[in-house]
């Protein structure tokens, strides 16, 4: 059913512009985020992602065949080389990666815990939308910006090709579901939580 992506994405095809066009997202591509404003996200998300892992594998746990599965690990793989950049993108820049994070960012990591419970179309449209949203908005940054930014750790990670060809295959996951209001309703969650997430780093 390959329809399933595309209506999502019709559907929230302003959000997703909102993405795309935050003044984070825009200001990384012209280099001229303040650094403490990346700094902050920086931690933010280092938390995220530790959360995110531990989502992962746990939807993993109720992925319903081995084609999802080795999709997943693919995706929890990738997570190791991810935090050893956050890590070390922090002692350089001097970040704190144990700060307590956000209130958001605590409701966001839990809204995942919880979207597995809602079952494998739901918690798979929740890792769609989460990885997708990551990609434009980091490919976008790719090609508006040039070699020698020093974010070109965090375009690779994912922006590559790996990367993209990661998005495809969750996409082809989701598109194997025929569309529900919950997946509906989750897929909008998670595009809310990514531009508060943006906001909240910007603030
Ligand atoms: C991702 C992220 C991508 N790191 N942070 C937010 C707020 N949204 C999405 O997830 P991952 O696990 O880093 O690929």
């Amino acid at each position: 059913m390959p329809e399933t992506t595309r209506a999502l994405l019709t559907a929230q095809a302003a959000a997703w512009q909102r993405i795309l066009d935050h003044p984070f997202v825009s200001r990384t591509s012209a280099g001229s985020l303040p650094k403490a404003t990346f700094d902050r996200w920086i931690a933010e998300d280092y938390f995220f992602v530790q959360s995110f892992e531990r989502y992962l594998a746990r939807l993993s746990a109720v992925a319903p065949d081995d084609e999802a599965r080795s999709v997943l690990a693919g995706g929890l793989a990738a997570l190791k080389p991810e935090l050893a950049l956050f890590e070390e993108a922090a002692a350089e820049r001097g970040v704190d990666l144990t700060a307590e994070p956000s209130l958001l960012n605590l409701g966001y990591s839990a809204y995942l815990f919880t979207s597995v419970e809602e079952g494998w179309p739901v918690g798979i449209t929740v890792l769609y939308a989460v990885e997708k949203a990551y990609y434009d908005a980091w490919a976008s940054v790719r090609d508006t910006t040039g070699a020698d930014t020093q974010y070109a750790g965090f375009i690779a990670n994912w922006s590559s090709p790996e990367f993209a060809a990661y998005v495809e295959q969750l996409a082809g996951l989701v598109d194997r579901e025929s569309l529900t209001p919950a997946m509906t309703l989750a897929f909008d969650r998670v595009l809310r939580f990514e531009l508060a997430f943006w906001d909240l780093v910007s603030a």
